[in-house]
């Protein structure tokens, strides 16, 4: 099993599709396993973003991520790291494959709605950068009628 963080960008939420985005997981069959709103600092965000730093987008990317809030989560699932980049698309909605969040959603390739862990190294790291141990909750589920 593989977690990951997700990350509804304030476009995102913006747009409304929160819960689309969610939807979409849980249709996957993936677990949300922890889950908070955050208004993003440019600290923070300069540090999440750290191996961006000095690229042309690396600015702008800073000011729209703490321009409003964001969802950041944990999610866990088989493959979930590479099942949920292609379920997310390309960077660029304009590259995305169809049916892809990105291709259905994203204004372009800043504000593109989603953000994912692209390996297990970063899934780990992003993890650890906004959640404890003790806020991702380790849980079955049950079955109920209806
Ligand atoms: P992804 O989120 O698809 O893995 P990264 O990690 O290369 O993309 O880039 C992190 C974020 O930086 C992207 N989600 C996007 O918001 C922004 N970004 C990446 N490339 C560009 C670009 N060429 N122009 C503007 N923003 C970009």
């Amino acid at each position: 099993m593989e977690q990951t963080l997700v990350i509804v960008k304030p476009d995102g939420l913006s747009k409304k599709i929160a819960g689309k985005i969610i939807t979409a997981m849980e249709k996957e069959n993936f677990k949300m396993m922890a889950c908070r709103m955050i208004f993003l600092s440019p600290e923070k965000a300069e540090l999440f973003y750290g191996e961006h730093r000095g690229k042309e987008f690396y600015s702008p990317l800073i000011k729209f991520m703490c321009s409003n809030p964001s969802l950041i989560m944990v999610w866990q699932g088989e493959e979930i790291i590479s099942g949920l980049r292609k379920m997310a698309g390309n960077t660029n909605p304009d590259l995305a494959e169809e049916g892809t969040i990105r291709k259905l959603y994203a204004s372009d390739n800043r504000h593109n709605v989603i953000h994912c862990s692209d390996s297990s190294e970063s899934a780990h790291r992003e993890i650890n950068f906004f959640f404890s141990e003790e806020e991702i909750y380790s849980w079955e589920r049950k079955e109920y009628k209806k």
